[in-house]
């Protein structure tokens, strides 16, 4: 079964997804079988890598490192496309729908159109919305664009519905990694009430009563990193039944 037909069935089904994310720039090589064990006790279910920026090239290494440990699918997210490498399963190919910089709502994708053509990647088509997280974000300043207003949940839900219309296969909510604030449950179920394919959610989400507030409000997955590089005993909340 593909990455998305899993999605889908587990959205069919209520099973809650729940993605750890992780940086190339912040995760150290070497510390990656043990960061594993700690996934595979937990209740995680799909890796993302990526970061804004990759200074030093290290996400194919990542990658690498980590199919040798794991079997759960892991699907780049790429800041740009010098973070594309066939090495993972999937790729969340972005769109910044929030924003209004070509740069990431078109240029970056026709610059990966030819690499990703060479790639068996699984290729899923996001509309990737940035939302105030209370803080100046990494993808903020990368992406040069404004996060749009936790209280503009009309924008909000508008915005992923001309995702889903343009034929995105995922939409994802994004407060930003390490956002003070995650996005609102509130905004999570607008847009998951108005919408028909698959919702992610992220952006600082910290303990497990955010990560249930964001799966109750409608989120299908949840991604989590800051929090996990932060303290590793974060995993032992989560612990599989
Ligand atoms: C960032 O949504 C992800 O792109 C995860 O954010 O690092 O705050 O968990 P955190």
């Amino acid at each position: 079964m593909s990455i998305y037909q899993n999605i889908l069935k587990a959205k069919k089904e209520g099973k809650k997804l729940l993605a750890v994310l992780i940086d190339p720039e912040k995760i150290d090589i070497e510390n990656i079988p043990l960061f594993f064990e700690k996934v595979h006790q937990s209740i995680a279910t799909h890796i993302f890598v990526g970061g804004s920026t990759d200074k030093n090239n290290q996400t194919k290494n990542v990658v690498i490192a980590i199919k040798n440990v794991t079997k759960l699918p892991v699907i780049l997210f790429p800041g740009d496309v010098t973070q594309i490498t066939n090495t993972a399963d999937g790729i969340l190919f972005l769109n910044l729908l929030s924003g209004r910089n070509p740069e990431y709502l078109i240029e970056q994708q026709i610059k990966a159109a030819p690499i990703l053509q060479k790639t068996t990647l699984e290729i899923l088509p996001t509309g990737y919305i940035l939302i105030d997280g209370g803080k100046e974000t990494a993808t903020l300043r990368v992406s040069n664009t404004k996060p749009i207003s936790q209280n503009n949940k009309e924008l909000i839900k508008n915005t992923s519905k001309a995702g889903e219309l343009l034929g995105k296969k995922l939409i994802y909510l994004e407060a930003g990694s390490g956002a003070k604030v995650p996005v609102d449950a509130s905004i999570i179920s607008v847009v998951k009430n108005n919408l028909n394919i698959p919702l992610i959610a992220g952006g600082g989400i910290r303990s497990k009563k955010q990560l249930e507030n964001a799966f109750a409000a409608g989120a299908d997955i949840v991604v989590i990193g800051t929090a996990f590089e932060n303290d590793e005993t974060f995993f032992n909340q989560l612990k599989k039944q």
